[in-house]
């Protein structure tokens, strides 16, 4: 099956889970008509519309870890814990917007951004979460690895909980320290508020599903995936940057914000004393001048050119990890997929 053919399928579930959240709020949990339109239009507006790459790893995964073509009953499964992965980037895209002060998602006006919806997009955001388990109850109730998903789920949602508050304490409002700003606090972050559920989730799902059990085939997973995940993150600083919103369907933020993106983490590796104070007296300002202070200096500092770099590198060191690989553990395939859908990506 091609790509897009995948992602066809994989679109054509999304009303039918949705259809089934609705039915539980509505014949047991007495959820009035105005409920369920604003909850469907929570839904429909915030879940779908991202790449699908998580949600779609889950099938590719699950599939090569089988070594044939899936059922349809194995197919339908894996597009469920697909989608629970992407409605679970969809609580935290809800409640990060709202913490960046973003403008837009995935082309569009972020949710509480609407004038209707403004504070609601809290409790919006944690009605999309509590619909995973809805999902995941209807679908996995009675199979052995039922509490193995919930457990993975809960657990990997107080980790990118903890990368997010890290995060966030590590870029404060009113006050710059670029001090705080060092290579080893960024990859703690990155590690937990991305790489974890972007990463290692879905392909921890789909072995969950698969019947792994070998500890050691989830570690050697978990060490790969971290390090892929590190990188999209650095890729997601460098897009917040130098992307076109056009194209990746969101403004950047992050020097406005006091962010400890990987550029700032550059600059301040590159920089003499004058450009240092630049970056002291421009970082986290949200004038425009001020941002155009620091891309001025990033451009002066070459970072297009020093990020090209480490992408090269990092791509060497991703393909040596995979392939010294115990594949008696895990194939290689599953990484070389994903690593496939995301180097030299635009969006
Ligand atoms: C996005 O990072 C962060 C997350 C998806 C995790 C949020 C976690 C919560 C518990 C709410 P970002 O802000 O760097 O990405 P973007 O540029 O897409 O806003
Ligand atoms: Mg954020
Ligand atoms: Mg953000």
């Amino acid at each position: 099956m091609t790509m897009s053919e995948q992602l066809k399928q994989f679109l054509a579930v999304f009303d039918t889970l949705v259809a089934d959240v609705m039915d539980v709020a509505v014949n047991q949990y007495e959820t009035p008509k105005e409920s369920q339109q604003w909850m469907s239009e929570n839904l429909k507006y915030n879940v779908p519309g991202g790449k699908m790459n998580r949600g779609l790893s889950v099938v590719s995964t699950y599939e090569i870890l089988l070594g044939r073509p899936l059922t349809k009953d194995e197919l339908f499964k894996a597009q469920v814990l697909g989608w629970s992965v992407e409605w679970l980037q969809a609580f935290f895209l809800v409640a990060d917007d709202m913490m960046d002060q973003s403008q837009t998602r995935r082309g569009q006006p972020c949710w509480y951004k609407k004038p209707e919806v403004s504070n609601i997009a809290i409790n919006d955001s944690f009605v999309i979460e509590g619909s995973i388990y809805i999902l995941l109850k209807k679908y996995f109730r009675s199979e052995p690895y039922y509490v193995d998903l919930l457990d993975l789920l809960h657990e990997v949602t107080f980790q990118t909980e903890l990368g997010q508050m890290l995060d966030l304490i590590t870029a404060p409002e009113d006050h710059v320290d670029l001090t705080r700003f060092t290579l080893s606090k960024y990859k703690t972050i990155v590690k937990y508020k991305t790489a974890v559920y972007s990463f290692y989730l879905p392909v921890a799902m789909a072995m969950h599903m698969a019947g792994v059990k070998n500890p050691a085939a989830f570690a050697a997973a978990h060490s790969i995936l971290m390090e892929m995940g590190e990188f999209f993150q650095i890729q997601d600083d460098y897009l917040d940057c130098y992307g076109d919103p056009a194209v990746i369907g969101k403004i950047g933020t992050d020097i406005q914000d006091n962010k400890c993106s990987w550029l700032v983490i550059q600059a301040l590796d590159l920089a003499n004393a004058d450009q240092r104070k630049i970056l002291e007296q421009h970082y986290a300002r949200k004038d425009e001048a001020s941002v155009a202070a620091v891309k001025a200096l990033y451009k002066e500092l070459e970072l297009q050119r020093v990020f090209t770099e480490y992408e090269e590198k990092s791509f060497a060191k991703l393909t040596q990890l995979i392939n010294e690989l115990d594949t008696a553990t895990i194939p290689r395939e599953v990484f070389t997929e994903f690593a496939k859908k995301i180097y030299k990506r635009q969006k």
